[in-house]
């Protein structure tokens, strides 16, 4: 099982995680490495992507995670019924758009002062906000789960990494107590500690 795609992204982490937890040995694969022209082999040229031992290759994470719960079933990651599935699946959602708010606002912070577009950057913090709101409401209602660990609170986990190593939103803990603790607990487990960033 091969894994093309670097820690940095935090759709390949996401993945990288899953195969940790179910113990399923991979090689990670630099894009570089892979030949350097992804969009050879995905038609989409993103990260991650996933090579099969008997030649498949399946792009787009929350495709990647389904196929590897389905090919790994434990441990599971996911409910068994299908109400329980579509709930982490919202979850998952709700993270990626996380990273996609950060992506943008990393681009907008990029350009020179003069350029930034001051209401654009106040649209992406307010939505990233009320993202964040969301996720500590549905910890207040249990609704988001570590014990058993499942693939919502391990998407969760990496968008705040994401945001953590780019220093976007670096308050966002002030009143988010619950988030605070489901990300420090996940941060402590081996399977994020190998797939974290140094420093
Ligand atoms: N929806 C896709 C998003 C993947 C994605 O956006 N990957 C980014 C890196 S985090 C990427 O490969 N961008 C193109 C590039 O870096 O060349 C997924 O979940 O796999």
């Amino acid at each position: 099982m091969k894994l093309v795609g670097r820690y940095t992204c935090p759709h390949v982490r996401k993945i990288s995680i899953m195969l940790l937890e179910k113990e399923m040995p991979f090689e990670l694969i630099d894009i570089q490495r892979a030949g350097g022209e992804i969009s050879a082999m995905n038609p989409l040229s993103h990260m991650p992507l996933l090579c099969t031992d008997s030649g498949e290759r399946w792009f787009g994470s929350a495709v990647i995670s389904d196929y590897l719960e389905e090919i790994y079933p434990t441990p599971s990651l996911l409910p068994g019924d299908c109400a329980g599935r579509r709930w982490e699946s919202q979850i998952e959602a709700l993270a990626d758009g996380i990273i996609n708010v950060a992506e943008r606002l990393v681009s907008e912070r990029q350009r020179s002062p003069g350029q930034q577009l001051d209401v654009l950057l106040l649209q992406l913090r307010d939505e990233l906000g009320g993202c964040l709101d969301w996720l500590e409401h549905q910890l207040s209602q249990g609704r988001i789960t570590t014990q058993p660990l499942r693939l919502g609170a391990i998407a969760v986990g990496c968008a705040i990494g994401y945001l953590n190593a780019q220093r976007i939103a670096p308050g966002w803990c002030a009143s988010r107590p619950l988030l605070v603790n489901m990300v420090g607990a996940l941060f402590e487990r081996n399977s994020f500690a190998r797939t974290g960033l140094p420093g």
